[in-house]
């Protein structure tokens, strides 16, 4: 039954690009990176044995051309896609594209993305297999009257979500009964709109919730594992910004019980590959099913930090059919890690995305320390996409620990071209209460102030100058036509320069 892979395009770009390229080179299996116009001298290029260009910088005629990337996997001859987080990795109607053409997709079946993708299919599953969800409705609403009588019974605050929502958009908290009526009309006229789904759902409202997941490992032999959970708690707009593993407010009773929850939610769909599954915990730590991401998610780095395991290199394997080559029994957490999501964000003025050009870049080194990035010296931060250039990810002997290599590691991160988050991440490990693990989703907004930042030092004033410096210097040189005077990075090694093939264009 099993199919070895020998070669995967990789349909993604920056940081989670590099991070599945590494694990392919450590497997033996040749890499086919994609990229656009505007990634050309972008680490995922350069890292792949051979790498194609699929478009111009906007996404949509790049990264989420499902017909250029299949056709490119075809003619790079490569077995197999992985679509990485975010683009096309939650795409049903992708995955099954990928599959038609003969190639192996490295995710879910696409029966599991689209269950799981209809928040109210998702709820609907989750409450006949005896997962906890949040009181409400069991499907959409159908009537303004059926809202009322659902809300009485639930008790407000509720919340209304979209079916085809996630993630945040197109929610509405409604405090009272007279606001309902006109609340549940613009959720629909929001999420149709967004979605092209005007269906909405009810939900009691959890005030102060922690969020946390946990990620599970499943087998095309129907073996299921749980990998413990994530503290993602401190996030902004519903980007979550610091990670952890493991919570300091999950015990190993409470790990058992959500871990076999999460197991019973991926068993329900159906579930091969790596997923994860979110819960809100209130104040009396009872948990609740929220939805289930589909794809590697952003965070995995803290999972495999604590437990050993190398999930893009599981994933690869389950996407082989072959047997996960560990039981639940053999999992052991060990130790704290915590992961840092540095974006090229203005702090100072409402985390107003940042461009430019990196001019120096010397990542924290050091025990412990892991730099998941996605540019060198060099690279360009343009608008096309997502801000976050790297993750900053240290494990330590426990929480403390860690939080302090977190401190010297942010300390230690040079970054000179463009305004980073690093300054907001060294607040967060300062902050009394994520110290003492007492916080809620609500951390940033109930205890960030722009203005409680210490001031830029000397230095890094006269760092941003000089980069402002030489950035101008480069930009009146390519508009008189001239060499951009790109830096010179460092090639590839020559072991991996002799091993490319020839198809590179
Ligand atoms: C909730 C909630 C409170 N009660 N559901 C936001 C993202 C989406 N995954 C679900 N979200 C929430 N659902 C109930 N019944 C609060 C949130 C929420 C949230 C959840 C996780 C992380 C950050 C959040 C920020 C605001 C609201």
């Amino acid at each position: 039954m099993s199919q070895s892979i020998r070669s995967i395009l990789v349909a993604n770009r920056g940081e989670i690009a590099v991070r599945i390229i590494r694990a392919c080179k450590e497997l033996g299996i040749r890499t086919v990176a994609v990229y656009s116009e505007a990634d050309a001298a972008s680490p995922h290029v350069r890292y792949a044995d051979e790498a194609w260009l699929i478009g111009p910088a906007p996404s949509n005629q790049s990264y989420l051309r499902q017909d250029v990337i299949i056709d490119t996997a075809r003619s790079a001859n490569c077995d197999a896609i992985h679509p990485g987080y975010g683009f096309l990795s939650e795409n049903a109607g992708f995955a099954r594209a990928v599959e038609k053409a003969g190639l192996i997709f490295i995710g879910p079946p696409a029966s599991a993305i689209e269950t799981m993708g209809d928040k109210t299919s998702a709820r609907k599953l989750m409450i006949a297999r005896g997962v906890p969800v949040v009181p409400g409705t069991e499907s959409a609403v159908t009537s303004p009257e059926e809202a009322e009588k659902t809300a009485l019974e639930v008790g407000y605050p509720i919340l209304l979500k979209a079916a085809a929502g996630g993630g945040g958009k197109g929610m509405r908290v409604v405090e009272r009964p007279e606001d309902l009526r006109k609340a549940l009309e613009s959720a629909q006229n929001e999420a149709r709109s967004a979605f092209g789904d005007d269906r909405v759902y009810i939900e009691k409202f959890v005030v102060k919730p922690r969020h946390i997941e946990i990620q599970v490992l499943a087998d095309a032999q129907g073996s299921i594992v749980h990998l413990g959970e994530r503290e993602c708690s401190i996030q902004r707009r519903h980007q979550k910004v610091v990670e952890e593993s493991p919570s300091a407010i999950v015990d190993a009773e409470l790990r058992a019980r959500m871990g076999q929850a999460a197991v019973d939610a991926a068993r329900a769909c159906s579930y091969v590959n790596a997923g994860t599954i979110e819960f809100l915990i209130d104040e009396n730590r009872d948990f609740y099913f929220l939805e289930m991401n589909t794809r590697l998610q952003v965070e995995h780095p803290v999972t495999e930090l604590v437990t050993g395991i190398d999930l893009v290199k599981m994933q690869i394997l389950v996407a082989e059919q072959k047997p996960l080559p560990f039981t639940q029994d053999d999992i052991r957490l060990q130790g704290h890690a915590i992961e840092c999501r540095l974006c090229a964000e203005d702090v100072r003025n409402n985390f107003l995305p940042d461009t430019g050009i990196v001019m120096a870049c010397r990542p924290a080194q050091g025990f412990g320390v892991r730099d998941d990035s996605g540019i060198l010296e060099g690279s360009e931060i343009s608008i096309h996409y997502d801000p976050m250039f790297a993750k900053l990810v240290v494990w330590g002997m426990d929480r403390m620990d860690a939080i302090r290599k977190m401190r010297r590691a942010l300390d230690e991160y040079v970054i000179h071209g463009i305004e980073t988050t690093i300054p907001f991440c060294r607040f967060v490990m300062e902050h009394p209460k994520f110290i003492d693990g007492d916080f809620q989703i609500d951390f940033v907004q109930v205890h960030f102030r722009p203005e409680d930042l210490p001031e830029p030092t000397e230095d890094e004033e006269i760092a941003a100058a000089l980069a402002a410096i030489e950035q101008h210097e480069r930009w009146e040189l390519s508009a008189a036509g001239k060499s951009n005077g790109g830096l010179q990075i460092g090639r590839c090694s020559p072991w991996a320069l002799r091993n490319r093939g020839g198809g590179s264009r």
